[in-house]
């Protein structure tokens, strides 16, 4: 029987948050083991804002680096870099067709991003959702793995793909959006209202994957906690909240044994505790990375073999879309 197929992607918009890696790497291992896994340095999406190219380039690198450090496995994925496959930027173009602007108005990514970078709401922040359902429709995608914050445009990609297949012949799966109930949403440490990213402005928000040991410690230490003295997870405690979720991701435990664990303990040897485990687990993986980001022919094999083999899927796919639409492709 055909494999299922995956596929998901990261923005080399700056270094990876615990967020990121709670939210998607962490759910792709697994994934990787029953499925035919595409796993994306999401560039394109990366100029949408105001960046730096000898940084984008670099932070590129560090994230494929990065993926393979957290377990994903070239030999079992296809681990490639989106510009290298052109396909991606041509089936936006022909999706741009059937997508409608007021749609792209009311992303709430784009809502965010246009307030926050007001100097710059260019087409391509708009057009952010169109590039990635092209990303998703051009492998045939069964599922994607992704965070809570991501699962309103993969809902836009499966309206497009269930709009062109009813205007020109089924051609796209229409995919599924999959979001783990724990650990969906990780919170900025200083303010748990609000999700935490690799590009906000207040590094103390964030743990990025390369933070050393007392960074890590000192931002637990720092991190905003709630009224009151209990460690249990509640609505009216999202900072304690996300403080358990990060426990139990990196611990693997369940809600309620980390509940049970710091029964009765204070706020500050449970923060401790968090910061503790976090560091344990990101120091192996630091290593890893910065290991595999040396050996740059083994890293240049790995991202070449993987845009030939996503190469070969995307045009299969753009080519049925181009005889669809009437595109002339000689004779
Ligand atoms: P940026 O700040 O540059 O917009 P980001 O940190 O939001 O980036 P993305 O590249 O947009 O990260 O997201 C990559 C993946 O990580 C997506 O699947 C997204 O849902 C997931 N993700 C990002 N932030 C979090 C978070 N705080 N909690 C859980 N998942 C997250
Ligand atoms: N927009 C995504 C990154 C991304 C993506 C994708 C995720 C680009 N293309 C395709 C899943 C499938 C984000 O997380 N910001």
């Amino acid at each position: 029987m055909e494999k299922k197929i995956v596929y998901s992607a990261i923005q080399p918009s700056g270094i990876p948050t615990i967020g990121n890696y709670i939210g998607s790497v962490r759910n792709w291992l697994s994934l990787q083991e029953d499925y035919d896994c595409f796993f994306a340095m999401a560039n394109l999406h990366a100029i949408t804002v105001r960046h730096d190219p000898a940084l984008l380039r670099r932070r590129t690198l560090e994230l494929a680096a990065l993926y393979i450090a957290c377990g994903i496995d070239p030999e079992k994925c296809t681990l490639y870099v989106q510009s290298q496959v052109p396909q991606h930027a041509e089936l936006c173009w022909t999706l741009n067709s059937l997508t409608y602007v007021g749609e792209m108005e009311r992303m709430t990514q784009f809502k965010d991003k246009a307030r926050n970078h007001a100097d710059n709401i260019n087409m391509g922040l708009m057009d952010y959702p169109v590039l990635m359902a092209a990303d998703i429709l051009l492998y045939q995608t069964d599922l994607v793995p992704v965070g809570q914050d991501q699962t309103q445009h993969v809902e836009i990609a499966r309206d497009i793909a269930i709009r062109f297949n009813n205007r020109y012949g089924e051609t796209f799966r229409v995919p599924e959006a999959l979001v783990r109930k724990q650990g969906a949403k990780i919170c900025s440490l200083q303010d748990p209202l609000k999700k935490m990213s690799k590009s906000g402005e207040n590094p103390n928000d964030s743990i990025f994957m390369t933070d050393d040991r007392d960074t890590i410690l000192r931002k637990f230490k720092r991190a905003v906690t709630d009224s009151g003295s209990e460690i249990v997870c509640s609505e009216e405690k999202p900072g304690v909240s996300n403080l358990l979720a990060i426990y139990c991701a990196f611990r693997g435990c369940s809600m309620a044994e980390a509940e049970r664990e710091f029964s009765g303990k204070g706020y500050g040897e449970f923060k401790l505790a968090v910061g503790e485990t976090v560091a344990d687990a990101l120091s192996p993986v630091q290593a890893e990375q910065a290991r595999i980001l040396s050996d740059k022919e083994y890293l240049g094999g790995v991202l070449s073999r993987g845009a030939e083999r996503a190469f070969k899927a995307a045009r299969k796919t753009l080519s049925k879309v181009y005889r669809k639409v009437g595109f002339y492709q000689g004779e």
